[in-house]
């Protein structure tokens, strides 16, 4: 019983060693735009969840630790939009 509390522990830590990567993104002109950048992000290996803004031209992303926002951009650029990793 006790080791399967320590392994529920150690699953728990390990959920919650995400982080939040802020990006902005260009090019993107209507809905569809953001649809495609979210898609993009999500098929990122460990990426949680994505939140993409049109009219502020940027998205949020939470994605497990080690992660890295470049990795990221690259993809939203294959995509055929603009990104650069926010300060
Ligand atoms: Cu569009």
């Amino acid at each position: 019983m006790k080791k399967v509390l320590i392994t529920m522990a150690a699953l728990v830590s390990l959920a919650s060693a995400d982080q939040l990567l802020k990006l902005n993104v260009s090019g993107m002109t209507c809905p569809a735009c953001v649809k495609n950048v979210k898609g993009t992000l999500n098929e990122v290996k460990g990426v949680k969840e994505s939140s993409v803004y049109l009219k502020e031209g940027r998205a949020e992303v939470k994605a497990e630790n080690g992660i890295k926002p470049e990795s990221l951009c690259d993809a939203v650029k294959q995509a055929g939009y603009g990104c650069a990793v926010a300060k």
